[in-house]
């Protein structure tokens, strides 16, 4: 528990989101029963990382407030703790989120904003975890509106780069450093595929590399499928990832992507 693993081994991270459901109204309990359920079929399902989120940050999604994330997401934290010592990655940009959450038993900070808000390098280097920080270009409420780049590869890269260094300088030790291109996060299709295609090109940056496709809108547009439509699409993306060298694949899926990170890894091993 606690560690990041950081051998060789792809990691497969489940997403867990504990945004209440439009379609129910069940309460807050209800939400936070079926997020355990979730979670613990995705452990038995060999996953390598929960990652707990509180507040959506699809394209156009609304903010919850501070009080919201953390009613969701700390009872959720220590009830899976109360059953497995899976990590568990907090996916937050407020800091008494991330503090909580650490504090309950979550062991990787996965920030979207790449830690950029006020304090949040130090609170991160104080808190001694892991963090994943994304590129993001704008804000989820807004960034699908007009995302533009001369080079896109070039600037999500001198983006990670210049956040690496910002936060060594803080204090965060560079084992603990996981970065991520941020996929749909103010990128249009070509953005994305020019991303995926030279995933590769980031290995260079010395950080594991997180990559979030699953059943993202790049997928239905290429296959021209609804967002339930979108596994073999999403399986795809995360073999072409892997096999570029991502260290972490953040999906939906759990038990179809271990097996196909399995042949992946398998193949990865016979290259050595
Ligand atoms: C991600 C990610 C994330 N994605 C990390 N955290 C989401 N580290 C939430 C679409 O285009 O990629 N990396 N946390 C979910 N966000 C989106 C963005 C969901 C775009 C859907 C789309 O459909």
């Amino acid at each position: 528990m606690g560690q990041l693993n950081i051998s060789k081994k792809i990691q497969v991270m489940g997403v867990v989101n504990v945004t209440p459901d439009s379609f129910s109204d069940g309460g807050q309990f209800d939400t936070i029963e079926k997020a355990f359920q979730h979670a613990q079929q995705m452990i038995a399902d060999g996953v390598d990382i929960l990652d707990i989120g509180g507040e959506s940050t699809r394209p156009g999604s609304q903010a919850a407030s501070e009080d919201e994330e953390i009613s969701r997401t700390i009872p959720l934290i220590r009830a899976i703790r109360e059953v497995s010592d899976i990590s568990i990655s907090i996916d937050t940009n407020k800091l008494a989120v991330m503090q909580q959450a650490v504090d309950a038993g979550a062991s990787i900070i996965n920030s979207i904003d790449a830690l950029r808000q006020e304090n949040a390098l130090t609170v991160a280097a104080e808190l001694d975890v892991p963090v994943c920080m994304m590129h993001m270009q704008g804000s989820p409420g807004t960034m699908q509106k007009e995302p533009y780049y001369n080079d896109v590869v070039f600037e999500v890269k001198a983006f990670l780069q210049e956040r690496i260094d910002a936060a060594l300088a803080a204090g965060i030790a560079r084992h603990n450093i996981i970065v991520d291109p941020g996929f749909g996060f103010g990128k249009n299709l070509q953005h994305n595929l020019q991303l995926l295609s030279s995933l590769a090109e980031l290995k260079s940056l010395g950080v594991p590399i997180l990559v979030g496709l699953s059943r993202k809108r790049m997928i239905g547009t290429i296959l021209d499928k609804p967002v339930d439509q979108r596994l073999y699409g999403s399986i795809a993306t995360a073999v072409i990832a892997a096999m570029q060298g991502a260290d972490i694949v953040r999906v939906h899926d759990v038990a179809e992507t271990v097996d196909a990170i399995a042949m992946v890894r398998a193949l990865k091993q016979e290259q050595i």
